[in-house]
């Protein structure tokens, strides 16, 4: 395991179990905001934190928490935040949907799905005309290209030639409803290759694939051509809602809130036993005594940072 993989594994690992001890305060009903958890997003958030440098910019969406942890590498600042205490990343101003830290690049982060694509445009058209030595990333998800903004921005991205990552994590779910429930499929490699944007799919949770794809695409960016790089992703954290009338349950997905299903283990740290969840795909990596021991030491560590 090379220096670089072994730092990977590490901060999936740790993206995993952050999120874990956000979710076990949750449960306790211990915040009086809302919160997007990301329990399925660690290989693409991870990824883009390896990605990232010089001036890269990276603006969010409500479901921002894999990233900013991720880029930020300390639950403590974060979960403060979302207690909205005065010694939160924020100063307990932000909360959680619209956490940014642009220390780390992350300037701008929105509650209002499609609103960030917009914002993104105006700077990339930034870093153009400054010039700044890097490119700008944006995330959404499949409900958030519904809005107008998406194709505007598409548009405005290619017609002046702005290089820019648009990702779109595909979990197909927008809040309640599946994408078969709701709208027609959108085929976004079609939809993009009418504006001679270049499209990547990126699937299978390889944090390590994932870093190497991106890095692939910097130069084309850079050049002015905007990339949509569409990330197939399963939200987890889903749980059956039994009722009365429904005894067998209904399947509710995961959207905000805490996930029930989802609990604090020292190990194994697997939420689905496929590759739909990227701690499965570390078996790839490393073998499982290896993993465990790294999580074990992880678990110590962030216990220390959020004692402080
Ligand atoms: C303009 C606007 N319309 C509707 C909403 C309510 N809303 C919040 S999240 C969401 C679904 C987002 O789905 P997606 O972009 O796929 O992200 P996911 O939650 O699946 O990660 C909606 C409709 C909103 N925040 N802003
Ligand atoms: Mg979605």
């Amino acid at each position: 395991m090379g220096l670089d993989n072994k730092k990977i594994i590490h901060d999936i690992l740790w993206l995993r179990l952050a999120q874990m001890i956000v979710n076990e305060e949750y449960k306790a009903g211990k915040f009086k905001i809302p919160i997007h958890l990301a329990f399925g997003h660690e290989a693409i958030a991870v990824a883009m934190n390896h990605f990232m440098e010089g001036d890269d910019k990276l603006i969010l969406s409500h479901r921002n928490i894999a990233y900013n942890l991720a880029r930020h590498g300390r639950l403590k600042p974060i979960l403060d935040e979302y207690f909205l205490k005065p010694s939160g990343l924020a100063e307990g101003k932000l909360g959680s949907m619209n956490v940014i830290n642009s220390q780390k690049g992350i300037i701008y982060s929105s509650s209002i799905l499609g609103n960030n694509f917009s914002v993104a445009t105006g700077v990339a058209m930034a870093q153009k005309i400054l010039p700044q030595n890097g490119i700008t990333i944006v995330l959404g998800g499949d409900g958030s290209i519904e809005e107008g903004t998406f194709h505007e921005s598409l548009l405005m991205l290619k017609s002046l030639n702005l290089g820019a990552f648009v990702i779109v994590e595909n979990n197909e779910w927008s809040m309640s409803t599946r994408i078969d429930q709701r709208r027609c499929p959108i085929d976004l490699e079609k939809l993009t290759s009418s504006y001679n944007i270049k499209y990547v799919r990126l699937e299978g949770n390889n944090s390590i694939e994932y870093i190497e794809q991106l890095k692939k695409l910097r130069k084309l960016a850079l050049d002015g051509m905007p990339v949509c790089i569409e990330v197939m992703v399963t939200t987890m954290g889903d749980w059956i809602m039994k009722t009365p009338e429904n005894p067998n349950g209904k399947f509710v997905n995961y959207h905000a809130g805490p996930a029930p299903t989802v609990e604090l283990k020292d190990w194994p740290l697997l939420i689905k036993t496929s590759e739909e969840d990227p701690i499965f795909v570390l078996n790839k990596h490393a073998n499982s005594s290896v993993l465990e021991e790294m999580s074990r030491e992880i678990r110590d560590e962030i216990k220390k940072d959020i004692s402080t």
